[in-house]
């Protein structure tokens, strides 16, 4: 029996997106996905680790690895995530530079090169909101390109979209179709991320707090779960289960005050928080979900190690805090 996903016509790429925090790579990969999987907002470093988000068309499967933004920080958490967003781009077959069009072009062009470091391989220009420029096909956007080239050499052609109203989106997708070499997909049919459930319940979750907060809470926010019983084909004394999960997460700020505003006046604010994300999660696990949410004050978590391993943020190469032991000399160490 021929197995579908091993189908000898199938196709199989795997696309980084890459850019400057906030350029819209997350609604790029949203859009194409048709499911808001990936958590967007306005404000910079919402994506803080790199994961697949696998689209079928026909019979070529496009693997995108949404990373996040590539920035300048001595920060402990965002080294960590700026090496999610190399590591992202790693063993891609190409990448996709976003780059703002309401910005300064060649500037962001520039700083990616320089941030990135490592070696980068095929990539293609995507110039992005084009929708909110008023003349997006007059701009001399192929002699950017050539500038662009001699800062980057990988770069191969460029494109201009907008992710929000759809421009040329069809155009890219087209070509990463003729661009993808033959082979078996690597995930099967239905299968959507490499990322597990659980993790897309801590982004629903953390995505609520930042869209509600904008405003009082910056960044300081983490997420983690405590306790995610699946309950999906459970029989319970005979009966199954209404519920499809019981989740208790916790919502992680640096100080007192910050708890009070997520908590808000008479729990308010939580509240909000955790009936829409249960309402996502309700929608990507297909039933109900009950879900109970606490705030925890975890001074400095963006510094421990402990939460960021359990946000999926592993030490970094130019992570600070490098554990050594006494005995060993430093150049046994590297
Ligand atoms: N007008 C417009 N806004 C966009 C477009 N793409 C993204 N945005 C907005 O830009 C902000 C950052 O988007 P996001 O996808 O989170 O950026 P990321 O940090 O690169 O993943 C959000 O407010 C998006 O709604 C676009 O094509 N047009
Ligand atoms: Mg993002």
């Amino acid at each position: 029996m021929l197995i579908e996903h091993q189908h000898p016509k199938n196709k199989s790429i795997t696309v980084a997106v890459v850019g400057a925090p906030n350029v819209g790579k997350s609604t790029l990969i949203n859009s194409l996905m048709g499911t808001d999987l990936s958590i967007v907002s306005d404000r910079p470093q919402t994506t803080r680790n790199n994961f697949h988000c696998v689209v079928n068309v026909d019979r070529t499967e496009i693997i995108f690895v949404d990373t996040p933004g590539l920035h300048r920080s001595g920060h402990e958490i965002n080294k960590r995530m700026n090496q999610q967003a190399r590591e992202g781009a790693e063993s891609v077959d190409l990448n996709l530079l976003l780059i703002d069009l309401t910005g300064e072009v060649l500037k962001q062009i520039v700083e990616f090169a320089d941030l990135f470091q490592g070696e980068l391989g095929k990539t293609w220009l995507v110039f992005t909101k084009s929708d909110l420029l008023p003349r997006a096909d007059e701009l001399p956007l192929t002699m950017v390109f050539e500038k662009a080239k001699t800062i980057i050499p990988a770069l191969e052609r460029f494109f201009y979209i907008s992710a929000t109203d759809g421009t040329n989106v069809n155009e890219v997708v087209g070509a990463l179709c003729d661009e993808a070499p033959s082979a078996p997909h690597r995930y099967e049919e239905g299968e959507i991320s490499n990322k597990s459930e659980r993790f897309f319940v801590t982004e629903f979750i953390r995505e609520q707090a930042f869209q509600l907060l904008k405003e009082e809470l910056p960044y300081e926010v983490a997420v983690t779960i405590d306790e995610y019983k699946d309950l999906r084909g459970q029989d319970e004394s005979g009966r199954k289960s209404k519920m499809s999960s019981m989740i208790s997460a916790s919502i992680h700020v640096n100080r007192p005050s910050q708890r009070a505003i997520v908590i808000g006046s008479g729990g308010s604010m939580i509240k909000t928080i955790g009936t829409r994300a249960r309402q996502k999660i309700e929608a990507m696990v297909g039933g109900q979900v009950h879900l109970n949410l606490h705030v925890k004050v975890t001074p400095k978590w963006f510094k421990n190690n402990f939460i960021l391993e359990e946000i999926g943020l592993p030490r970094a190469q130019d992570s600070a805090r490098v554990w050594r032991q006494p005995s060993q000399n430093s150049e046994a160490r590297s």
